[in-house]
């Protein structure tokens, strides 16, 4: 043989396996192909017209609302064209209650109290870690971009701030957890209220004889009414309207542990539970229909609200970039990036079946009403396992606000800026521990909103009365911060998936009843994996 000829058959044995490993390829595509049934394209199908809808939705949604502006409609006019929007809210909430009782109930007793401390371990770690680094991306954006020009004079003030005092906020927060009536909790918090009293002075010890004494008392007490120096505010126990996902988080959590722990006695109330979860997601998805059209009016409403972006001087508007920025950041790159250091597969499938949530988050403004979108999302685009799903979304909307811990430091520093003051990094340090606290127990903090904002504030000592300086851009601002507290709850879960996937293994080996109903709910996410190879389904190999 020449060399040429030789040449000539190495390169056709080369042809050879090329072509053998096409064919092989195309068998395997086509195995797949007839694997795939009617079933399966259909439900491909359904899920990406809804989120194809979705996006058109925002899209029109954004152009209505612009288009409307023109027209001036007044108040009342603005309410009517919400009224669609409004509606989805409403269906949303109403869903809430029973869904994040089931579920944590649920949840926690698929588990062994073992499997669970480990989960929520893991959980609480990510929660921690990723509110810390969000707070610190906040801090490094302002500190950079420096928005804040040391002159407040010509910006502009909206609405009203509270007076709370940072104490009485947290002892409303442990409060909280303990409600001493669930079903007040499913519609009241506890807020400490404040009345102002002036403190009848003690009486100097009088006997009739002493007219000094009496004269004493008479001056003293003429002296408060008149300088009223000695007013006092005295806290009161009061309520406010909304759920106290704090207290029935704490309850449920509880109470699934033990049911978890009751063996055969327990199954009743797992089996209630479970059914009742069931049906909950039903619900979702016949709401899921109505989505879009809810969240077109919802942007669009707002956008028509909204005040003319003349009120928006240079600083704010340089706030408001950064806080962008900041939350950008947090959700494209850092969260992404820890999704695939940990589970080693590709974060932006993983956000591609989150599109709704995070479309539903903006729409929103609420988290907790996201929820049961959130819910949907993971469990069947996704494919994270109901158990974790259960455990890790409740807990994570109600204590996991990456967005808000983000937006807290940096108005603070913001506020710091404006006012020409220089922050130690003592100072800086206690923001940021304080706005990570104030994320984590804003659901127990009644009318959260601006309260922690307050406390964040003065822990450093700065005016509280500055907040008024970027309530104008809150309501834009909120809804980004939503998506973001939505996707970071939804990757911590995928997360949490990730690392306990050897108990929920164990677990699937030791009881294989509910496994079956479990894989089933995984055929679409199976469709999504074939597409991405390297997204394969966690656990498929160790079930059944
Ligand atoms: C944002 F899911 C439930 F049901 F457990 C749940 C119910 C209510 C969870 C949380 C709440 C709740 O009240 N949350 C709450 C959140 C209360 C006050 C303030 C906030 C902070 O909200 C975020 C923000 O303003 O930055 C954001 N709007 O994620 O919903």
């Amino acid at each position: 043989m020449t060399k040429s000829n030789k040449e000539d058959a190495r390169s056709g044995n080369r042809m050879d396996r090329f072509q053998q490993g096409i064919q092989k390829r195309t068998l395997r595509a086509k195995k797949k192909v007839q694997s795939i049934t009617k079933e399966d394209v259909k439900s491909y199908l359904l899920r990406n017209f809804f989120v194809l809808f979705t996006v058109i939705a925002v899209i029109a949604g954004v152009i209505l609302g612009f288009s409307l502006r023109s027209y001036r409609l007044n108040y009342r006019e603005v309410k009517y064209f919400s009224f669609p929007g409004e509606l989805l809210m409403r269906m949303l909430q109403m869903l809430v209650l029973p869904l994040i009782v089931s579920s944590l109930v649920t949840g926690v007793a698929a588990l062994d109290s073992k499997a669970s401390g480990k989960m929520g371990l893991r959980a609480v770690i990510y929660y921690m870690s990723t509110t810390i680094i969000a707070v610190l991306i906040g801090i490094i954006m302002v500190v950079i971009i420096h928005p804040g020009k040391g002159s407040k004079e010509k910006m502009h003030r909206e609405g009203k701030i509270v007076r709370v005092t940072a104490a009485d906020a947290f002892l409303d927060l442990i409060r909280n957890m303990f409600p001493p009536n669930l079903v007040e909790a499913c519609f009241k918090q506890f807020k400490t209220n404040y009345e102002e009293r002036i403190p009848t002075s003690v009486p100097v010890e009088s006997n009739e004889t002493s007219v000094f004494a009496a004269i004493i008392n008479n001056v003293s007490e003429a002296m408060g009414n008149l300088t009223q120096l000695k007013k006092e505010m005295i806290p009161v126990p009061g309520a406010v309207n909304g759920v106290n996902a704090l207290g029935l988080v704490v309850f449920s959590i509880s109470f699934g542990l033990v049911i978890g722990n009751m063996k055969e006695q327990g199954r009743a109330l797992r089996d209630f539970f479970d059914s009742l979860n069931e049906a909950i997601m039903r619900l979702v998805a016949l709401i899921m229909w109505y989505a879009p059209l809810g969240i077109m009016f919802l942007i669009a409403g707002k956008i028509v609200e909204m005040e003319d972006m003349g009120v928006i001087g240079g600083q704010l508007a340089m706030y408001t970039i950064t806080v962008i920025i900041g939350l950008l950041i947090h959700a494209i790159v850092v969260l992404p990036l820890l999704y695939f250091l940990i589970t080693r597969k590709n974060p932006w499938v993983f956000i591609g079946g989150l599109i709704q949530a995070l479309i539903t988050a903006l729409g929103t403004s609420s988290s907790s009403a996201t929820l049961p979108i959130t819910f949907k999302c993971l469990e069947e685009n996704n494919g994270v396992d109901k158990r974790i799903t259960r455990f890790v979304l409740p807990v994570g909307a109600t204590i996991n606000m990456d967005g808000t811990a983000l937006y807290e430091a940096l108005a603070a520093i913001f506020i710091a800026q404006v006012n020409n003051m220089d922050l130690n990094f003592g100072q800086i340090i206690t923001i940021s521990i304080t706005a990570t606290a104030a994320s984590i127990g804003a659901a127990g903090i009644p009318q959260a909103g601006l309260v922690t904002m307050v406390i964040v504030l003065t822990s450093v000592g700065l005016p509280t009365d500055d907040i008024t300086l970027i309530i104008a851009v809150d309501w834009f601002l909120d809804r980004l911060r939503t998506t973001t507290n939505v996707l970071g709850d939804s990757i911590g879960a995928g997360i949490v998936e990730h690392l306990s996937r050897h108990e929920l293994r164990s677990k699937d080996a030791e009881m294989g009843n509910s496994v079956i109903e479990e894989n089933e709910m995984k055929k679409p996410y199976q469709l999504i994996s074939q597409e991405n190879e390297n997204e394969k389904p966690l656990d498929s190999e160790t079930k059944m």
